[in-house]
């Protein structure tokens, strides 16, 4: 086993999967845009604004830099409100155990997400002080498959790519892990694709690594 597990946050610890879609469809309807659950599973992993270009590929006219921003900022307060009622009940399954098993082998925690809201989530599932390091999105420049996320985690926790795990569900996170040098762990989504190093079916698979 590796010195360090780096965790995506949005569907590898909790799924705010359906308040991203619904802040986004509520946009988009307003819009006159189409958007269904197939374009939204292209947004995970992938930064708010970049998600924003995605759904405007279908747009019928073009959007300025300004009203991008305004329409991102919108979003984000209706999907901030349906986080609201987040509560450690809503850690995914086998979260919660597995992560004090790793961390009673001496392992260190850390989060890598592309979330700007983040720390906020973390704090309403009861792991606002959990972690050995976070590192989302406020503290990057590049998005996933960029892997400055999760080698800002990595310096946080003063190690070596090569010493960590990358547990994501996205591919394009898997990308980023394997771009950075780290070890790729795919789950859910990701853990059919091929560019994983390992791939697990339930969250405490970890334990066997
Ligand atoms: P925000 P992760 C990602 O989180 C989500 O998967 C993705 O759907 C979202 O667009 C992105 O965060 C940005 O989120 O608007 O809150 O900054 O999977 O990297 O933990
Ligand atoms: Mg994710």
């Amino acid at each position: 086993m590796k010195k360090a597990f780096i965790f995506d946050l949005d569907g590898v610890l909790v799924s705010t999967d359906r308040y991203h879609y619904a802040a986004w469809k509520s946009i988009a309807d307003e819009e006159g845009i189409y958007f269904d659950e197939t374009i939204n599973n292209r947004l995970r992993g992938v930064g708010r604004r970049e998600s924003l270009k995605i759904i405007l590929e279908r747009a019928p006219r073009t959007y300025g830099e300004e009203e991008e921003r305004a329409l991102a900022e919108k979003k984000n307060e209706r999907y901030r409100a349906s986080l609201e009622n987040l509560t450690p009940a809503d850690r995914l399954a086998g979260v919660s155990e597995t992560l004090e098993a790793l961390r009673r082998t001496g392992a260190l925690l850390a989060v890598g997400s592309s979330s700007k809201n983040a720390r906020y989530i973390l704090g309403k599932i009861g792991y606002g002080d959990y972690f050995d390091a976070v590192a989302d999105g406020n503290d990057i420049v590049n998005g996933k498959p960029d892997p400055e996320v999760f080698l800002k985690a990595a310096a946080l926790l003063h190690l070596s790519p090569c010493d960590c795990y990358v547990v994501e569900d996205a591919k394009t996170g898997i990308d980023a892990a394997v771009r950075g040098g780290f070890c790729a762990v795919g789950i859910h989504d990701a853990a059919g694709y091929d560019r994983a190093d390992h791939a697990i079916k339930a969250f405490s698979d970890l334990l066997g690594l």
